[in-house]
């Protein structure tokens, strides 16, 4: 895989800020079914039919039985040696800044610290009335759908279709696309927005970006370095080269 890390290692070297996007991608080779591969149908349902308000509010417990399926999924599945690169990288430069689309919490078990979680987190839900958030809910869940001490239904602590970002998280994402000097865009079928618009604010600020993908994607016809191969290969790679 050496032979992916070009002369472009040098840009890498030379950053002071690197800013990291992973999708679904990251986590494939843990063995987490992406969203738009062909793991992305459960039982006879797409993800974007049930990562939805609407899908909650018409069958909470349809909805959460899948939400506890891959919370079983990811529980038993293991960071990567592309998620254990970017905890390796995070150290090496003097601001650096993980923003992933992902909710299985893999990044964090990994060992990043500098993280920032666009779409929420699987393993924290939130009561449907008083906002509260528990991350103690057991998995499997033993009630489906769970509820709150008050009462109301919890509901997954992630970004639904149709539901804005958290702020704090988007603004910190959006800050460090336009600073930094190095993007990595890895394991993203960039399609899914605002986060996909991230990579396009990091180059027109000036920033190399480098994608790392199994396959071509809209962001790739603009970005430095299109990079086309397994991230828990290639991740470590560009963590050797450096
Ligand atoms: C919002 C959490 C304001 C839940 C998810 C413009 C601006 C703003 C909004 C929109 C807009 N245009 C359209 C919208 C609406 C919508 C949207 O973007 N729709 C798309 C489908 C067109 N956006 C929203 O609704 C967002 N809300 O902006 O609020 C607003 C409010 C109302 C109306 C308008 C705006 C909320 C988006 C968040 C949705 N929640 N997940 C859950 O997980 O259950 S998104 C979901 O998709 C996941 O988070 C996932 O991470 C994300 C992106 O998918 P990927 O991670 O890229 O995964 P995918 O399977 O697609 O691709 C995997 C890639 O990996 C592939 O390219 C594959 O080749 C590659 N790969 C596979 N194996 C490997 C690999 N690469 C390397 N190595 C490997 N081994």
């Amino acid at each position: 895989m050496a032979r992916e890390v070009g002369e472009w290692i040098d840009t890498l070297r030379r950053a002071q800020r690197v800013t990291v996007l992973t999708g679904a991608g990251i986590s494939a080779e843990s063995g987490v079914p992406t969203f738009r591969g062909e793991g992305g149908l459960w039982r006879t349902y797409r993800a974007e039919e049930l990562a939805t308000p609407e899908a909650f509010v018409r069958d909470p417990k349809l909805v959460w039985e899948w939400y506890d399926y891959r919370r079983q999924v990811v529980s038993k599945a293991e960071p990567n040696a592309g998620h254990s690169a970017l905890v390796d990288l995070e150290s090496r430069f003097a601001e650096f800044l993980l923003v992933t689309q992902n909710v299985d919490n893999l990044h964090r078990r990994a060992g990043s610290r500098s993280v920032a979680e666009l779409h929420g987190n699987l393993f924290r839900a939130r009561c449907t009335r008083e906002g509260t958030i528990r991350e103690d809910l057991p998995c499997p869940i033993p009630e489906i759908p769970p509820v709150c001490g008050c009462g109301a239904l919890l509901r997954p602590d992630v970004v639904w279709f149709g539901e804005s970002l958290p702020v704090e998280q988007i603004t910190l994402a959006g800050e460090a696309a336009r600073r930094s000097d190095v993007m990595l865009v890895v394991g993203t079928s960039a399609v899914v927005y605002p986060a996909a618009a991230l990579p396009e604010a990091a180059k027109s600020n000036g920033a190399f970006v480098v994608e790392v993908n199994l396959q071509r994607t809209p962001i790739s016809p603009f970005v430095d370095v299109s990079i086309q191969g397994p991230a828990a290969e290639v991740l470590p790679a560009i963590v050797d080269a450096l």
